[in-house]
């Protein structure tokens, strides 16, 4: 019986030792129209083997749905949390005021204000809620991307490695002269 106690608890903390190194990204956006350019999150995710999962959640349209979501991302293991949103873009400083799980802001271009709209809703947080902000559109998706595998890759050597083997072949294909 004593046996059987240890067995159990031997395999309870493996468990919890395996669901802690499963870390994992959330890239959340405000609809399906930001999807083109959150593809570029999921991109470089993919290439340097950090788990994720895609889901869209709207500050205006979905607003139980994103509270659910801040209040469970801690509890369904996400690490770091990559939010695209258009126009008055209020979905990441949302998130970031419900959790302390990292919260990376992508600014998708908007029609009528080529995301500048985007851009000053996500960056310009009050004092105390913070939400790391990145450029205007695919660029800053990809580097959400990259930012979100740094900071997983503190306490993953397998994600670390990735990330600089991917920036050694970054260094690699920069040519030395122009064509
Ligand atoms: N949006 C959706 N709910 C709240 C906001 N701010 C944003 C989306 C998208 C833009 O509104 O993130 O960038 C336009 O969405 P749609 O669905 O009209 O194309």
């Amino acid at each position: 019986m004593k046996k059987q106690i240890l067995n159990y608890g031997f395999f309870k903390n493996m468990f919890f030792v395996s669901m802690k190194k499963n870390k994992k990204v959330a890239i959340i956006m405000g609809s399906q129209s930001d999807y083109s350019t959150m593809k570029n999150c999921e991109q470089i995710l993919k290439r340097l083997k950090v788990n994720f999962e895609t889901k869209i959640i709207s500050a205006h349209r979905t607003p139980d749905r994103m509270y659910r979501f801040a209040k469970l991302a801690s509890k369904n293991n996400f690490s770091v949390i990559v939010a695209g949103a258009g126009g008055s873009a209020h979905l990441p400083g949302m998130i970031a005021s419900m959790t302390i799980i990292p919260v990376v802001g992508v600014p998708i271009e908007s029609k009528k204000l080529k995301g500048l709209d985007s851009l000053l809703s996500i960056v310009q947080m009050p004092k105390g809620v913070p939400v790391g902000t990145v450029a205007i559109a695919e660029t800053g998706a990809f580097n959400a991307g990259l930012l979100a595998a740094s900071i997983i890759s503190l306490s993953d050597s397998k994600v670390k490695k990735n990330l600089e083997n991917w920036r050694k072949s970054q260094s690699i294909n920069v040519k030395k002269k122009p064509k």
